[in-house]
């Protein structure tokens, strides 16, 4: 018999409501504070590829709760966003209207699946209550010097009216455009927010350490801060009173360079350019503008540049080198120049044959047709003869350059000060005024927080700032008596979630947080810190996990968290693609709803297939077969339970197999081994099937209980059938008993010839060998003085030996 899944899935639903099952408990020394990465509560509603991430942290937070842990499993809303601006833009509307709106959808949609999510706790990163911590904690940047208003060349897109993140532009034919909607982008100074995300360099690399994180999640973030140790070199510029300093990690290669190359918006260019080349550089600036640092950088790309006109004196050997400009050198790593090395650098290499630049190979190489980029022999520097060692190669010319106190040592890295302004409405106002003379202020803390304004008046402004500019009453205003003027511009939408996990400790009732540096929020934060498992994708692999890091290691420095990681265990999930395997999108139209799959299929059945599709780290397409199967196998169980009698006396029949499966689930939920966990509780329910009429009651709850995880409302209503009145939610986890895991053995017949002189009782699959071995010894006084001339083994049933 198929069971209603519309009917037993909206019961149980509404149980939990009222019961407030998933409220968050304190009364346990264990603690599991399990997190998703939360949502923006888009126009589209809920994704099929959200419940993949979201059922698998519910799976395993609700096995800590039967383990008798208190757990912590919240969700909120990512909610200030591009996508509600632009709504008002065109609207008009409040995007506060807007985001509201679709929270409902959200939130609707979320508990169709019945997560085990404590709503009590739900936080909304554009409510005022929220943005006010996020205002406080920009404030305690701001005084550590972490924070200051710097002129930066920023990705500007007239498009949108707005700066971008590196990551909200792409790549088109070579052109930078906007992620959403294809403008055109260019560098441009600006001045803007910045925060000082270089100062903690070497901490986030050296916290990775000790986070339990896949290991390509961890190379990312080295990568992109890409701490590199090298030498600055100053390289004397002929007949004027200037020096280039230059980065370099190879000063090894000093006596090959030919040439040095400045990026085109280096502010040394125009006072090397003589002035018939200025025009030229000024067009070559403004292309180079609209290209990525990656196009910039590629290897393959055709290079391009200019000669200055200028030339400067190697510092070790005197000869005369020319400064050309080029795009490939960038102007915001290293000193925005670079002594260039074209017999052992690839971008040189290139770079020199257009240019018909000279190359002097300084490493001994076969293939003198291309760059030698490897270790060998040192040739033609003077300073290096028989040394082979690169490293040794280094601090030789090193040391001779600083001594001639032309260079010093350098740590550089990729990773660049955070751009933290954005010209848009719907952000976090800056909780701060410009006075009159122009200087900067914060507002007083208890007038935090700064609220955005009321008005039905939300136009772009025409003027590179955000829409709050048109709002004067708003932007120019009085302070404790004074005339001030606030910044129009807005936090980016990472700022909210950098902390979203601490706002869920803080809050009670939703979006009621209490004060971060209370008593109460540090003994919470003590309970529940750090993040035991965080499961969100892998396109958060780099910035939200670092800005978050950057912003919880301030946090630990000035005593408000007692933990300096917050995410202490991580994985990212795969995607769910179309059938074909295809990315899906709303263009191409393959987009699942999760909603028709709940109507079709119940929601325990979309759980349960999303998580037995395969390992949760692997991106699968959708299968409808998959689908009709995950819940084929679940009608399968509601019938075990309908058709079988529940028997207080343990037959043992079942021993072995249930306690095997209880093992083997709770090691692979803890491995977060999913598929391979559902694959062991179907094991269960074949031995059940094989087993007869009459079935042990403790084996059955406890099935339920593991079953539960994956597909809740179901096993609500089985385990209420078999005669419980508590929530199965509240039901422990089951344990096994090691000594009924002795494992399978095979009675093995001993024949001599053909006729039975024996059995023996190995464990199955035991080593054809030993079994011969093993009987020999057992029926030795039938073997005695024959001579065997064939030793046949039938695997766990029979061994027979041929004797003469
Ligand atoms: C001479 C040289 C010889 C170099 C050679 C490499 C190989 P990482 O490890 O990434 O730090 N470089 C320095 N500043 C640059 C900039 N602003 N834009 C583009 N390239 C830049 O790389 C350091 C190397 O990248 C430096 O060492 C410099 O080229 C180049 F056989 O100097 B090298």
């Amino acid at each position: 018999m198929e069971y209603s899944h519309k009917l037993i899935e909206k019961k149980w639903q509404k149980f939990w409501d009222e019961k407030n099952t998933f409220k968050t408990t304190d009364v346990n020394e264990k603690k599991a504070y399990i997190l998703d990465m939360f949502p923006y509560p888009s126009g589209a509603g809920l994704h099929v590829g959200h419940p993949k991430g979201y059922t698998a942290t519910d799976v395993f937070a609700r096995m800590r709760k039967a383990q008798g842990y208190d757990v912590l499993h919240p969700i909120g809303w990512d909610a200030f966003g591009l996508p509600a601006e632009q709504y008002a833009l065109k609207t008009g509307n409040d995007p506060r209207e807007f985001t509201e709106k679709n929270i409902i959808v959200f939130r609707e949609q979320l508990k169709k699946l019945g997560f085990s999510f404590d709503y009590n706790k739900e936080v909304n990163t554009s409510n005022p209550n929220y943005y006010k911590i996020t205002q406080w904690i920009f404030q305690q940047l701001y005084k550590k010097n972490l924070a200051e208003v710097r002129e930066a060349n920023v990705n500007w897109c007239e498009g949108l009216g707005t700066v971008l993140a590196n990551e909200e532009v792409i790549n088109v034919d070579g052109k930078m455009v906007s992620d959403i909607g294809g403008f055109e982008v260019v560098k441009k100074p600006m001045k803007q927010w910045v925060l000082k995300i270089t100062h903690y360099a070497d901490r986030l690399l050296e916290g990775l350490e000790g986070l339990d994180w896949p290991n390509s999640v961890k190379e990312l973030q080295k990568n992109w801060i890409g701490k590199s140790e090298g030498l600055i070199i100053k390289f004397d510029v002929l007949d004027k009173e200037l020096e280039i300093p230059v980065f370099t990690t190879r000063p090894d290669t000093i006596y090959g360079v030919t040439y040095l190359v400045l990026a085109p918006e280096n502010k040394l260019v125009f006072k090397l350019a003589k002035d018939e080349y200025k025009n030229s550089i000024e067009n070559y600036i403004q292309e180079a503008s609209k290209k990525t640092d990656i196009d910039r950088q590629d290897d393959s790309k055709e290079k391009s540049g200019l000669f200055t006109g200028s030339y400067v004196l190697n510092p070790i050997t005197n000869e005369k080198i020319p400064v050309w400009i080029s795009d490939y050198v960038l102007n915001d790593y290293g000193t925005g120049a670079v002594m260039a090395v074209p017999a052992h650098d690839g971008r040189d290499w290139k770079f020199a044959q257009k240019y018909e630049l000279p190359i002097k190979f300084v490493l001994k190489s076969k293939d003198i047709s291309k760059a030698f980029v490897g270790e060998s022999e040192y040739i033609n520097s003077e300073l290096l003869i028989s040394v082979k060692n690169k490293s040794e190669a280094i601090k030789i010319v090193a040391d001779k350059l600083i001594e001639l106190n032309k260079a010093e040592h350098k740590i550089n890295y990729k990773l660049r000060d955070w751009l933290f302004s954005r010209q848009r409405f719907y952000g976090e106002p800056f909780p701060i005024i410009f006075t009159s003379d122009g200087n900067i202020s914060l507002i007083d803390e208890n007038d935090l927080p700064l609220e955005l304004p009321k008005t039905d008046y939300i136009k772009p402004s025409n003027s590179g700032e955000s829409p709050l500019a048109n709002i004067d009453s708003w932007v120019n205003t009085m302070y404790k008596g004074n005339k001030v003027k606030r910044e129009t511009n807005t936090m980016p939408q990472w700022a909210g979630s950098c902390w979203y996990y601490l706002a869920y400790i803080l809050t009670k009732t939703p979006n009621n947080l209490i004060d971060i540096t209370s008593e109460e929020a540090m003994n919470l934060f003590k309970k529940w810190l750090p993040v035991d498992l965080y499961i969100g994708g892998q396109e958060h692999a780099v910035l939200h996990l670092l800005y978050a890091r950057f912003w919880h290691q301030v946090l630990f420095d000035i005593g408000v968290v007692p933990v300096p990681e917050p995410f202490q265990r991580l994985i990212n999930q795969g995607m769910i693609l179309a059938d074909n395997g295809e990315k899906m999108s709303k263009s191409k139209g393959n987009v699942i709803n999760p909603d028709e799959i709940i109507e079709s299929h119940g929601a325990d059945t979309l759980r349960l297939y999303e998580l037995f599709m395969g390992p949760l780290e692997a991106s699968l397409p959708w299968s409808y077969k998959g689908l009709d199967g995950a819940r084929k196998w679940i009608d399968r169980v509601y019938r075990m339970i309908d058709n079988y009698e529940l028997v207080n006396d343990n037959n043992s029949s079942l021993d072995f197999v249930f306690n095997d499966v209880v093992m083997k689930v709770t090691n692979m939920i803890e491995d977060c081994k999913f598929n391979t966990a559902i694959s062991q509780l179907m094991v269960f329910v074949n031995a059940v099937y094989k087993e007869g009429q009459k079935i042990f009651r403790k084996y059955i709850e406890d099935f339920l209980v593991m079953f539960s995880l994956f597909c809740p409302h179901i096993a609500e209503e089985l385990w209420e059938k078999i005669g419980n009145k508590a929530s199965i939610y509240n039901a422990k986890w089951p344990v096994f008993d090691k000594t009924k895991l002795v494992v399978n053995v095979a009675t093995i017949a001993i024949q001599v010839n053909g006729k039975l002189r024996g059995t023996i009782e190995l464990e199955i699959d035991t080593n054809p060998d030993l079994v011969k071995e093993s009987a020999k010894q057992l029926i030795s006084s039938y073997l005695e003085g024959k001579e065997i001339i064939k030793e046949i083994v039938v695997p766990n049933k029979i061994v027979n030996f041929v004797i003469k």
